[in-house]
């Protein structure tokens, strides 16, 4: 399968994670990369490097902003004198004030964050933009072959919403991939997002709309980030009512359960008359994931890659989640090789 990657994602090299009530290591880290870079190399898939295609596709997604947050805030931080990196700390919950946008920078870093896990450090933007340059590269592939291809972006993108960072996430890469094939001229885009997390951004970037149909399954948000959002009964809205679809799964959930809903939701992707197929591939629902609680085997993503082959559209699939550092790659490779035949 033809693979994209940016070496400036490791731009990105954040020392901080908020984890309860301590500091940690980052989940998210560069080292995930080399090692599917490594199970790539091993299974013998040439991996290219992606052109640049400017902030105008961010720009379509994303609100102008918190483009301009993101890519300015680290100098603005330091330049207020703080020793470390940046972590949210109050936020215009629900009974305060999400009208203004304040002057002050710890006021827009709340405003613009989702949640507290994702520090802001240095190359952020950078590694961001390379992420977002990777699934347009894998994108344009596929749009101008028809084949399949496959992103490997970091950081990832769908919990990132129009204005909103968090989970990892700056700048959707699936949605700006949505996008831009719709800016091509595509009528009907199918996201499906297999993350064991909710791939809230997405939802909320296309939930009014009819020209995007939105899948995701993962964890019950009663008990999984990002709680908030991802119930059975979120199915769209206004022009967008039925265009979104979840799947809500307990933890623990076997993989049978979780092929069967995988099985309604690209049933509902071919009955919206979709041209496209853009998989947000997180592989966090491996069974031995750090953070995640589905049962997902290495054998279970190559059917997984057979599964999405069968759908039979173009397939664009863009790295999302899997914290399982030392499996990462093989369950990557799975997939690809899966969905390869
Ligand atoms: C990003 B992606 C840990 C709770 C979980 C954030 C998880 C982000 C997942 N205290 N924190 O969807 O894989
Ligand atoms: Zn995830």
């Amino acid at each position: 399968m033809k693979t994209f990657f940016s070496d400036q994602s490791f731009r990105r090299q954040a020392a901080t994670e908020l984890h309860g009530s301590t500091l940690v290591a980052p989940y998210e880290t560069p080292r995930r990369m080399e090692i599917v870079l490594e199970a790539l190399e091993r299974a013998g898939l040439e991996v290219h490097a992606p052109g640049k295609y400017g902030l105008a596709p961010v720009e379509a997604v994303h609100d102008a902003g918190y483009i301009d947050f993101i890519a300015h805030f680290w100098p603005r931080w330091q330049a207020e004198g703080h020793p470390g990196e940046a972590i949210p700390s109050i936020w215009p919950a629900r009974t305060l004030r999400a009208d203004r946008i304040p002057r002050s920078l710890e006021g827009q870093l709340g405003y613009y964050a989702l949640a507290a896990e994702t520090s802001l450090c240095e190359g952020t933007y950078e590694a961001a933009l390379a992420s977002k340059d990777t699934a347009l590269a894998a994108l344009e592939y596929t749009l101008e072959t028809g084949k399949p291809s496959f992103g490997l972006c970091r950081p990832p993108g769908h919990h990132a919403a129009t204005d909103q960072f968090g989970g990892y996430c700056f700048f959707n890469n699936a949605a700006i991939a949505a996008q831009r094939a719709l800016d091509n001229g595509h009528k009907r885009v199918a996201v499906l997002d297999v993350d064991f997390h909710h791939g809230n951004g997405t939802q909320q970037i296309f939930y009014r709309r009819s020209d995007v149909f939105f899948a995701s399954l993962h964890g019950d948000p009663d008990v999984t980030f990002p709680y908030y959002s991802g119930y059975a009964d979120e199915t769209g809205e206004g022009e967008g009512e039925g265009f979104t679809a979840n799947y809500p799964m307990a933890p623990g959930t076997k993989v049978s359960t979780w092929m069967a809903a995988l099985d309604d939701a690209l049933e509902r992707i071919a009955r919206a008359e979709s041209e496209l197929l853009i998989v947000s591939l997180g592989v966090d629902i491996f069974e031995n994931d750090p953070i995640s609680t589905f049962t997902f085997k290495r054998d279970d993503f190559a059917a997984l890659g057979k599964r999405l082959a069968e759908a039979g559209l173009p397939c664009v699939l863009l790295m999302e989640g899997g914290y399982a550092v030392d499996d990462i790659g093989a369950n990557v490779v799975s997939v690809l090789q899966g969905f390869e035949g």
